[in-house]
């Protein structure tokens, strides 16, 4: 099997209603579509998530600076295509643009090995499990009034999930508490409650913050503090009593290393697109574990089931909406849960349909 062709194409997914966090604000999500095409006829499909559409031809621009090492290539040969790009973009950072591009490249790379060989990739990468626990994070956003935040929490039980991600950074840290008290009271004492501050406090105000919520059975506390501050991370996770979650904003498996080495938290949460595709998000899963450190995905729910069917250490999968108009296959929850999709490697095909229509010329 040899690469013959990667396209990319420009898409603006429209959303519901606009998502909001203490750092996150957009109306629309963006991202640029990348087929990797290939002489068996097989196409390996995946995307680039840019936030919003500002930034789209950055990505693809980069994609298209590293299709000198897959044009004639075997995919099966990942591992060194995945080396040759790391190495390439060595001069310009192995980080931010440039590792979003590997990754791109590297999971469409995955999905081609998977159809070729006709298994789900969760299976052939060693399966561990045919269902993953699921946590609703499409919403409760901080734009959300108390009220809208209960409906929306309602929403997700009736879809089926049993766990969903509050965000904190309210201008006064009381609000946040009436906010989490009145959703806690809403939906009772068996649904999940995780929270995300999305970096937005000190490490004193994240400790006060904290143990006005631990009587709520709060599941995690996510990015109390900038992602750089270590050492605050590690300050607030001996002083609270919840446990503490994050990881999203840092790249691959050696800032993995640097947050698991800070002993700054208590679940590692890798994403898909900054960790550096599915070759070094297994490595980052291996990594974890060795520190004895579980692991949930960020984000890319569809494609980060085929780690969380594989990896024994990931303990949930952040279910957001926002990619699912891509895809023909639809994720379902059950109980709280979601099972592996079936179909030969990432086992969700684009929707050319849908792509086709929102599709972004410039
Ligand atoms: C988040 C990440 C990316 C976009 C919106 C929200 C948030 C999360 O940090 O963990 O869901
Ligand atoms: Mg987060």
């Amino acid at each position: 099997m040899k690469i013959t062709n990667v396209q990319t194409l420009k898409v603006e997914i429209p959303l519901q209603k606009p998502l909001i966090t203490a750092i996150h604000r957009t109306e629309s999500v963006g991202v640029v579509v990348i087929r990797i095409e290939t002489d068996s006829g097989l196409v390996g499909e995946n995307y680039v998530f840019a936030l919003n559409r500002d930034r789209l031809t950055v990505f693809e621009a980069m994609i298209a600076s590293l299709t000198q090492f897959l044009i004639g290539q075997d995919p099966r040969y990942v591992e060194r295509i995945w080396e040759q790009m790391w190495t390439d973009c060595n001069p310009v950072g192995q980080k931010g643009v440039s590792i979003s591009a590997i990754s791109a490249i590297d999971t469409a790379l995955w999905d081609l090995i998977g159809k070729q060989a006709a298994m789900p990739l969760y299976q052939l990468f060693g399966a561990c499990r045919d269902k993953v626990k699921a946590y609703a994070s499409s919403g409760l956003w901080l734009s959300a009034t108390t009220d809208e935040l209960i409906e929306e929490a309602h929403g997700f039980i009736a879809q089926g999930f049993r766990s969903m991600k509050l965000r904190l950074g309210k201008e006064k840290p009381q609000e946040d508490i009436a906010r989490a008290r009145a959703l806690r009271q809403a939906i009772g004492d068996d649904i999940e409650i995780l929270t995300d501050a999305n970096q937005s406090l000190t490490p004193r105000q994240a400790i006060a913050l904290a143990r006005q919520l631990e009587d709520l059975n709060i599941g995690w506390l996510e990015e109390p503090v900038p992602a750089h501050d270590l050492a605050g991370h590690a300050r607030i996770l001996e002083a609270i009593n919840i446990p503490l979650a994050s990881g999203e904003t840092d790249y691959t498996r050696f800032g993995m290393k640097t947050i698991l080495d800070s002993r700054a938290v208590d679940i590692l949460m890798p994403d898909l697109q900054r960790i550096g595709g599915l070759s070094e998000f297994r490595k980052t899963a291996a990594l974890a574990s060795a520190y004895n450190i579980p692991i949930s995905t960020h984000i890319f729910t569809e494609q980060s089931l085929s780690i969380a069917g594989s990896a024994a250490n990931c303990i949930s999968v952040e279910h957001v909406d926002w990619f699912a108009p891509l895809y023909k296959e639809k994720m379902q929850v059950e109980n709280g849960y979601i099972s592996m999709p079936e179909a030969p490697g990432l086992g969700f095909s684009f929707d050319y349909d849908f792509i086709d229509q929102n599709l972004l010329k410039k």
